[in-house]
């Protein structure tokens, strides 16, 4: 399993490999670097025309990552933390992409990537314990592995609203913004969605713009960011103190950010004293707001102290009380969905060029040629701005058409829901894996830190099948029902389900209501990752090279 020519799959197609990488953002490439340090080939395949994924096609204005700069960076290599520099507390998305263009150099992973190629099907031989990969370009190539890496919010959703076809000026989605400036200058734009895309963008698109209509159907809960320049200072601290900033990532902290972890629960406090706690939090920005007490995701009453002081904020910070009132979410609970993090968001309001319509008591009728029409009333637009957010976490992989034993299609495997094990593989598709699908804790945590622990997880399972000369692994159909059964539960120990999120797939009519991620926190996830590769992986299946005998572990 050392090079392409000596691989046994090489009979049936011109090009064979140990394992095909599908994307080329974070996941895909550190795959990559792994692979090829072990001596695996390996051929990836990446539908943009550039690395980077989530920051290649995200480039709307004001796209910044809601994680801080220094933690939201590889690990894997103490050189590229030391030398790289971030400009800024919360890094926009040209320098996130600028420092996956560097990663991709510097470890020179281009030469193994094929970029603008789409996989469009994968087909699992069963006689022949391989993989059959067809690409955009009419290939089709073989490789005993096949690794999603296809990202958890790349499937960007254009809405189904009346009319949309017929409007004469440009549609922009956030997810798929162009390469080339986009200018505002003049022009009447329309912004339909409030998540975090929307909340970014709004702020720049209204200094710009002649006139700003924001489209809200779900009032959003936002902290603000209090972003700025990084100083030198700032930089080495974090620098210095890197190797247990890190391990406190990915062993204590439930969402993989370093940061102070709460000791006491919200009751626990008078109203003073909480009220100290939440301004100080606010004062500070950015995501730790939710970490001021450790029941907020457990505890309505908990979390409706926090919730009541956003709001508060929001009451203060925006003139119109109308405006502010419906700027202030009532219809989750604080944290339940994304919590976003802006700069000026609801200040943005109080300009005489930017105007909120509610869309959830009187939704869009349609789009005209050159109008949103509400109520029965046009608000005229020369663009609209599309922040409506994604098919997430299974959206991309129920792109590809995914073949496992007897034919099944992975879509049809998952039309209740996703069913894996671990997030890491699906019963019924051997040899596939997936870097942050749904059952990991993924979405919930620093992207960086799960995409690392997946990758060294996966390739350790390599590792180790190579050493033993197996020939298939798969998750084991009762290891993997527990695992969603236990990721339920654990979720439904929580607020979480109470919002309507695309953690849920509520965000897409007809997707099955579960909640997708693992909520239990990245340093139990790693540990249980770990227990189950000790105990010889422990819950899958495994087969072995010659013989065709089946081992079950668990
Ligand atoms: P999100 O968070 O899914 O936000 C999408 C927004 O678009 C949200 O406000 C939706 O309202 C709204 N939406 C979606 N479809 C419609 C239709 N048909 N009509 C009106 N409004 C609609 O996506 P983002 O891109 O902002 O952020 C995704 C993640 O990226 C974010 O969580 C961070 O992790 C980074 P709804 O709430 O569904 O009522």
């Amino acid at each position: 399993m050392s090079s392409a020519q000596s691989s046994p799959v090489e009979r049936h197609a011109t090009e064979a490999y140990d394992v095909i990488v599908v994307g080329a953002g974070f996941a895909g490439m550190y795959m990559l670097h792994r692979l090829r340090g072990l001596g695996f080939s390996a051929r990836v395949f990446e539908q943009g025309g550039g690395v980077g994924g989530t920051w290649y096609w995200n480039r709307y204005p004001g796209a910044r990552c809601d994680v801080e700069s220094m933690q939201y960076s590889y690990s894997f290599s103490e050189e590229l933390q030391q030398e790289w520099d971030w400009s800024e507390r919360y890094a926009p998305q040209p320098e996130i992409l600028k420092y996956a263009n560097h990663v991709a150099d510097r470890f020179d992973l281009r030469r193994d990537i094929q970029f603008n190629t789409r996989v469009e099907r994968a087909v699992f031989d069963e006689r022949s314990n391989s993989w059959s990969v067809t690409t955009s370009d009419g290939k089709t190539v073989e490789a005993k592995f096949v690794v999603l890496a296809t990202g958890c919010l790349s499937n960007a959703r254009k809405p189904d609203i009346n009319g949309l076809e017929n409007f004469k000026g440009p549609v922009y989605h956030t997810g798929n913004w162009p390469h080339e400036p986009v200018d505002f200058t003049g022009l009447r734009v329309g912004l339909i969605g409030t998540g975090s895309s929307g909340i970014q963008s709004a702020p720049i698109i209204a200094e710009q713009a002649k006139h700003l209509t924001v489209f809200q159907r779900t009032a959003n809960f936002s902290i603000p960011a209090r972003n700025g320049a990084l100083t030198d200072e700032e930089r080495n601290t974090f620098r210095k103190n890197y190797p247990e900033i890190r391990r406190f990532a990915r062993e204590v902290a439930r969402n993989g950010i370093y940061a102070v972890q709460p000791d006491g629960g919200a009751l626990d406090d008078d109203a003073d004293a909480r009220r100290a706690k939440y301004e100080a939090r606010w004062e500070r920005g950015g995501l730790t707001f939710m970490y001021v007490y450790n029941n907020l995701g457990l505890d309505r009453t908990a979390n409706d102290t926090a919730a009541d002081f956003v709001r508060g904020r929001i009451a203060e910070i925006v003139r119109d009380p109308e405006i502010a009132k419906l700027l202030q979410p009532n219809s989750h609970p604080i944290g339940t969905k994304r919590i976003c993090i802006d700069t000026d968001y609801f200040a943005t309001f109080n300009r005489p060029n930017v105007s909120l319509v509610d869309i959830k008591s009187n939704p869009i009728e349609e789009i005209t040629a050159n109008a949103v029409r509400v109520a029965g009333t046009d608000h005229d637009i020369d663009a609209l701005v599309l922040a409506t957010g994604f098919d997430a976490m299974t959206g991309s992989v129920a792109k590809i058409d995914i073949r496992g034993r007897r034919g099944q299609t992975l879509n049809q495997k998952w039309a209740e829901g996703p069913k894996t094990y671990l997030g890491l593989m699906s019963a019924g598709f051997p040899n596939l894996f997936i870097i942050t699908g749904p059952g990991s804790p993924s979405v919930l945590s620093n992207m960086i830190v799960s995409i690392e622990q997946h990758v060294d997880w996966i390739a350790d399972c390599l590792i180790h099948m190579r050493k033993h000369s197996l020939a298939t692994m798969e998750a084991g159909r009762a290891a993997e029902d527990k695992w969603v059964a236990h990721v339920n539960e654990v979720a439904h120990g929580t607020l979480y389900p109470q919002a309507n999120s695309w953690y849920m797939g509520a965000n897409i009519p007809g997707k099955p209501r579960i909640f997708m991620p693992y909520i239990g926190g990245v340093g139990v996830y790693r540990q249980i990752c770990n227990d189950v590769a000790a105990k010889g992986y422990e819950g899958f299946v495994i087969e072995r090279a010659e013989q065709p005998r089946r081992l079950v572990t668990g």
